[in-house]
């Protein structure tokens, strides 16, 4: 039978592949056996047919000239990007010969890989790969860089990520979006929210940046950076004195109420408002908008995770619908990811019995450390589907571990990244558009196919076919290691014992295209806690060493640097996807620096001005943005940008690569830095 990707003509099914909550359905047209023209699939039962902007352009990105065509290898130095054009058996070969030596010689622990969810398909980010790398025994990756402290802290109170259905949220009242830029980040969050107003909803936006979001907020309340959580208990400290919430609630489905509320009493408005740079009165009135309206929702977003305290924010914020009894009131509760409803079988698909000892697992936020570390030192990295020198903070140890002469390291991607640029050995990368795989929102809860609808770009491969390769390579015979994609998809969907996801094939995804997880609204019956109830009180975090109750943590004082620095995405990026595209740098103009206009007078900033932010990790120079967007005593950039262009951008040279309270999270937006104008330095 003619696949899609062999029709010449016509227009196809797909799904978009990156890393956004939407996980829009596509409608991919062909004319003479190319893409040209993307737009979204009106059947898809949430996103409707509407896409952002980024991947209506992402043909030029599909077919753009710098494109990776075949393997390279090195002939420059490292950073240089000095590559020629190998076969891909001289690059299994290569690979291959040098992992067999090192395991030999150092121990399979000296090879890491590095990944991340450039393409969300399920088998691409955690199939294939898992499998190999746990038959080679290498160091385990701990993937942190993401949400993983938000993750654990919602988990204390929930059990798992589970949350509001999105398409129960057009009968919502009261939408909170808390640290979440949805404009630019979840625009489906915010249609269904315009929606919702015109039914006579009030949108908040608690934000450290009005930006876009925040613009269209009904109302936006700026608060200092890594302060959410000691706001979550000011607006409880008045809920429980002012009765606003629902006993009925507390007792039936939560455990620890009565030693929450006497716990609370530390925390005064005052205290609150001091900390969080929130308004007394404006605290007394979120407070009671929020327990007087129903149905609520919190949209729990990145930018509070991303911090020292990001697990405890979470945490914190997560028992608030709890103490209003909204998560029994159809679109009311929260949300911050509904990843869990579509859990699938895992451990068939990635198969850590092949792991036959155990390994060390190095946490990804401190890869730049990890590189440079001599006792045990790793060997070899191979990167797919994230580019660290851009994304992971610390940029500069980063590069340093990078550019060891001694570190044989392999990219496979579809372009050469800033990480490609110190490659020994570069692999080229499929697009989403070339390969079979499936796909879990972890917002809205459909489950989705994504066949190939045009052939490999050059001599591109997949990443599940590379790890097949390596296989091969490597002389490992396990059938593991050779199942075909639709194998993979058919593990992955069966017994995975999920009361929201029954056992699906591949036949099945490929007939209905969109499953939703179904039951989800008896959820609480079922939290997956220790106790089976919302632990405002948790025994369980107790005995991991943190406050059992919901707790004000402060941000690691960094007291040298005066400014709090907050480097969050933008609009027109994703993460660093699409920071090499034309189109996509032109939409943005240029990267800005965000800053109030007392931090900006008292160093004769003006708006415009290219000026240098710095600390003692590293320096940037960006476009002073002068005005009251940002609270005095924070900045505020937008999006990771390529430094490839010999330009100071890379912001999280600034980063610091601590480590949060939980889960082993990011921190990317506790740092702090100092900002002057360029032309001071010179004068210097
Ligand atoms: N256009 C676009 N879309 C994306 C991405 C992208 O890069 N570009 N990235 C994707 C990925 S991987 C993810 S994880 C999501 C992330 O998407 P979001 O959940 O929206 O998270 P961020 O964009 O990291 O930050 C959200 C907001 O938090 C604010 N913020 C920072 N610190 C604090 C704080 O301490 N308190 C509060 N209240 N706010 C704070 C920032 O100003 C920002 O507006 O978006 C995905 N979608
Ligand atoms: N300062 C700052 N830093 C941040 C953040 C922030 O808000 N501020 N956000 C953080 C967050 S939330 C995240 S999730 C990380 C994300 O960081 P990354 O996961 O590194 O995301 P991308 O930068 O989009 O890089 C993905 C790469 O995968 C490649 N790729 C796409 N599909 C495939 C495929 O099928 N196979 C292979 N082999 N390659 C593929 C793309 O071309 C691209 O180069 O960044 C983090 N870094
Ligand atoms: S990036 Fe997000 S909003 Fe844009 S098409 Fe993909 S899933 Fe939809
Ligand atoms: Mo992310």
């Amino acid at each position: 039978m003619e696949t899609y990707k062999d029709m010449k003509n016509g227009v196809f099914p797909s799904v978009c592949s990156l890393d956004c909550p939407d996980q829009c359905g596509l409608l991919v047209h062909k004319q003479d056996g190319k893409i040209v023209k993307i737009e979204g699939d009106p059947d898809h039962p949430i996103t409707k047919g509407s896409i952002c902007n980024k991947v209506r352009n992402m043909t030029e990105r599909i077919y753009d000239r710098n494109r990776i065509e075949t393997p390279l290898k090195r002939v420059g130095q490292k950073g240089e990007g000095k590559f020629t054009p190998i076969s891909w058996e001289e690059a299994i070969e290569t690979i291959t010969t040098h992992w067999e030596k090192l395991i030999k010689e150092e121990g399979p622990e000296s090879i890491l890989p590095y990944s991340f969810y450039g393409n969300m398909g399920n088998l691409s980010a955690e199939g294939m790969d898992r499998r190999f790398f746990n038959r080679l025994g290498a160091s385990q990756l701990d993937r942190t860089i993401c949400s993983l402290a938000g993750t654990v802290g919602y988990d204390y109170t929930m059990g798992g990520s589970y949350g509001t259905d999105p398409e129960d949220m057009t009968e919502t009242q009261l939408f909170i979006f808390w640290g979440v830029n949805a404009v630019s980040t979840n625009m489906h969050q915010v249609m269904i929210a315009q929606k919702a107003r015109k039914k006579g909803a009030k949108i908040i936006v608690i934000d450290v940046h009005k930006n876009q979001t925040g613009k269209m907020a009904d109302w936006f309340i700026p608060i200092l950076p890594g302060s959410d959580g000691a706001l979550a208990l000011g607006i409880m400290h008045i809920l429980y004195k002012e009765n606003l919430v629902n006993q009925a609630f507390l007792e039936k489905y939560t455990v620890g109420y009565k030693e929450l509320e006497e716990h609370l009493e530390q925390y005064h408005p005052e205290m609150i408002s001091a900390i969080t740079g929130v308004p007394i009165e404006d605290l007394y009135q979120l407070a009671r908008m929020y327990g007087n309206t129903s149905p609520s929702m919190i949209r729990i977003g990145n930018g509070l995770q991303h911090h020292d305290n990001g697990g405890m924010n979470a945490r914190t914020i997560s028992c608030l619908p709890a103490l209003t009894g909204q998560w029994l009131v159809k679109g009311g509760g929260a949300v911050r990811a509904n990843a869990d409803f579509l859990s699938f079988n895992r451990a068939a698909l990635q198969r850590p019995d092949l792991l036959k000892t155990e390994t060390r697992a190095i946490n990804m936020n401190q890869i730049g450390k990890a590189l440079l570390q001599k006792e045990q030192p790793i060997q070899s990295l191979y990167v797919y589907s994230s580019n660290p020198a851009l994304v992971a903070p610390e940029s500069n140890l980063v590069r340093a571990g990078l550019a060891r002469e001694d570190l044989f390291t392999v990219v496979h991607d579809l372009f050469i990244t800033e990480t490609a640029l110190f490659a020994d050995i570069v692999l080229p990368a499929k697009s989403a558009f070339e390969i079979t795989d499936f796909y879990t929102s972890y917002w809205h809860n459909h489950i989705q196919l994504q066949e190939p609808v045009i052939p490999p770009y050059g001599e591109s491969k997949s990443n599940t076919e590379v790890f097949r390769l390596l296989a091969q390579g490597m002389g490992f015979d396990d059938q593991a290691l050779q199942d075909s994609d639709i194998e993979l998809i058919n593990q992955a969907l069966q017994g995975a014992g999920n009361p929201y996801l029954p056992d699906l094939t591949y036949e099945q995804l490929k007939k209905e295209r969109y499953i939703k997880a179904s039951n989800m609204e008896n959820f609480l019956e079922a939290l997956p806690t220790p106790s089976g109830k919302i632990e405002l009180y948790s025994k369980k975090m107790e005995e991991d060493g943190y406050p059992a109750l919901p707790t004000y943590m402060p941000l690691v004082e960094e007291k040298e640097y005066p400014l709090q620095y907050v480097p969050a995405p933008n609009h027109n990026f994703l993460n660093s996807t699409f920071s090499n595209n034309e189109k996509h740098i032109l939409l943005e103009k240029t990267p800005k620096l965000f800053i109030h206009p007392i931090d900006a007078e008292s160093r004769g900033i003006e708006d415009g001005m290219t000026v240098r932010i710095w600390n003692n990790r590293g320096e940037c120079e960006l476009t002073a943005v002068v005005g009251e967007n940002v609270l005095p005593g924070v900045v505020v950039s937008q999006g990771l940008w390529s430094d490839m262009t010999g330009k100071k951008h890379l912001v999280n040279s600034l980063t610091p690569d601590r480590i949060a309270d939980m889960g082993g999270g990011a921190t990317f937006f506790s740092g702090r830095v100092n900002v002057e104008t360029i032309k001071n330095e010179s004068l210097q």
